[in-house]
């Protein structure tokens, strides 16, 4: 059960409430789920391979946990109303929502086709949205947090943000570095400068609230220098969600936007399921969008009593001429155009395997075909195909019974172990590269495992001790790939459904891990398919 009631000052006000009475970390007896969510992308274009990045390292966490047998939510989906959006609909010569019925299916493909699991895709213009968002508005008019005031200073429509005067150099944004427009009109206010102290309270009281640590340091810098309190209103446009009490007014699309967190799992329409999945596990969001993440939706939560989501993740930019890559300044590039050259897998092992998440790293086709050469077509793709043709020349394509095993075999077994580790170190870390790489040494383990047995050579020899042997290295060698077909299944789900084809395996894994990667699982009798390649090596394209 939530508890709001704890939350509020005896006036009713919980910028009133005496500090640290609020729980930070309320706990909700009924939470079940793993509850991560990417942000909701603006739809006044097409997706570009920044949104991309965000989506993929979600789904890759998603994919694990539920791997792990957790019960998972992972939300993701479209920010449909503001300025922004309003202004490419005219662009287009439609109306908002025509325009965002038109834009979100080019969305949902490029989802598709990188293998998104995402459980729900919520459109802030979905009623299910709408409705508990007007309703919360009101709580926060009718309990005191929001008043009518004039604004008067730069926004970035391209952000959709309000800044500082302080923040503007030469009239540009600091994150679009495209002129900003002077505002001045009346709007509604949220008190936001209200939660100050409880804000710095909660970064100080859970340091891992936000992450990496840099980013908490700049929030704490920024909550600490002050804060004003946010318009959360506008008049100029009319492409939003009315303010109940004063429909003249449009709701500033960030309060509107960040509440599909709660909306999407059953606030204000269904309250089991809300208690069961919120709070949210992590907000997984790129440096951009840190502010309204860390500083504004907090409060938002504290004034409307609701627990705060446990970790936002914010990670860096891919850059173009080491600039963020951006819509709004023509240097997108469009997923599909990788997809077509690499594949989901490729594309997706190159986003989580380069770079540090959390840092800026400049995208490089030429290290995205390094990286599939070298990973995934030598190593695991070759692993894959000289195991699979030995069994099939030595054993007639079905996996041998294996004799004793000896320390190399006993070696090889502990380092799945140890693959197995680095991923759930890697996971929990949020740092995807040493995830995929500790497991990629698994596949680089077992082929000096097979280059020291040589099979080759034992297949040679006609002896029944060589024949035995021969049984044992192949059989560990097909287990150390079984293994790889679990362990890499969060990152590149459709090859990992390849290589367990070719297995002779069930596509995906139903048993949770650690079950999964008892070694010697694999049946020996099985028969393995000898397929295509399942990484072909790549040549530069023109
Ligand atoms: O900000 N590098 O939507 P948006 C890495 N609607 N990630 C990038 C990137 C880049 N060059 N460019 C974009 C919005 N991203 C709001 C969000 S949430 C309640 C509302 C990713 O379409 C990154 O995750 O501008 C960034 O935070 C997000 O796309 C911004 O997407």
């Amino acid at each position: 059960m939530f508890l709001p009631g704890a939350l509020r000052g005896a006036s009713g006000r919980y910028y009133s409430c005496p500090p640290l009475v609020y729980p930070l970390q309320l706990d909700t007896m009924s939470k079940d789920t793993f509850y991560l969510t990417t942000p909701i992308y603006y739809v006044n274009d097409v997706p570009h391979i920044g949104h991309a990045y965000t989506t993929v390292a979600a789904d890759f966490l998603a994919r694990y946990h539920r791997l792990r047998g957790e019960r998972v939510h992972f939300l993701t989906g479209t920010d449909e109303h503001g300025e922004k959006v309003a202004l490419a609909a005219a662009a287009a010569g439609l109306e908002p929502q025509a325009w965002a019925d038109h834009v979100v299916p080019r969305w949902k493909e490029v989802w598709e086709r990188l293998e998104i699991s995402y459980d729900d895709f919520i459109r802030t213009t979905e009623e299910r949205h709408t409705a508990p968002v007007q309703k919360l508005a009101q709580q926060l008019y009718d309990q005191g947090d929001v008043y009518l005031g004039e604004y008067e200073g730069p926004y970035c429509v391209a952000c959709e943000s309000f800044y500082q005067p302080s923040e503007i150099v030469d009239g540009l944004c600091p994150i679009h570095e495209t002129p900003v427009v002077m505002l001045k009109e009346h709007n509604y206010f949220f008190r936001l400068s209200a939660y100050q102290d409880r804000l710095i309270e909660l970064y100080e009281t859970q340091p891992d609230f936000v992450a990496p640590e840099s980013r908490r340091n700049e929030v704490l810098a920024f909550v600490r220098a002050g804060l004003q309190d946010l318009s959360m209103s506008r008049t100029s446009f009319g492409w939003g969600v009315p303010i109940p009490w004063d429909p003249a007014h449009v709701m500033y699309v960030w309060v509107d936007a960040l509440q599909n967190y709660i909306t999407a799992v059953g606030f204000g329409s269904d309250q089991e399921r809300f208690e069961r999945t919120w709070p949210a596990d992590y907000h997984i969001i790129g440096k951009d969008i840190l502010r309204q993440h860390a500083v504004i939706w907090p409060a938002l939560l504290m004034a409307a009593g609701l627990p705060l989501p446990r970790h936002v993740f914010a990670h860096g930019y891919l850059t173009v001429g080491g600039k963020k890559m951006s819509k709004t300044n023509l240097t997108g590039i469009s997923p599909h155009t990788l997809l077509d050259e690499f594949g989901s897998d490729g594309y997706r092992y190159h986003f989580l395997r380069d770079g540090t998440f959390g840092q800026d790293g400049a995208f490089s086709y030429e290290a995205m075909l390094a990286r599939y050469n070298a990973d995934l077509a030598n190593d695991l793709g070759n692993l894959v195909s000289r195991t699979l043709a030995m069994v099939t020349s030595y054993f007639d394509g079905v996996v041998p019974v294996p004799g004793e095993a000896t320390e190399a075999e006993v070696l090889l077994g502990q380092k799945a172990a140890e693959a197995a580790a680095g991923l759930d170190r890697g996971v929990e870390a949020l740092d995807p590269a040493g995830a995929l790489e500790a497991v990629m040494s698994l596949a680089r383990a077992t082929n000096l495992y097979i280059n020291e047995a040589a099979p080759w050579k034992l297949a040679k020899d006609p002896s029944p001790e060589a024949r035995q042997r021969l049984a044992t290295v192949l059989y560990s060698a097909t287990e150390a790939i079984r293994q790889l077909s679990v362990l890499f299944s969060p990152a590149m789900p459709a090859a990992s459904r390849r290589i367990r084809a070719q297995l002779g395996l069930p596509g995906v894994e139903t048993r949770p891990l650690p079950v999964a990667l008892a070694w010697g699982d694999l049946a020996a009798g099985t028969k393995v398919e000898r397929g295509e390649a399942v990484f072909p090596r790549l040549e530069a394209q023109g």
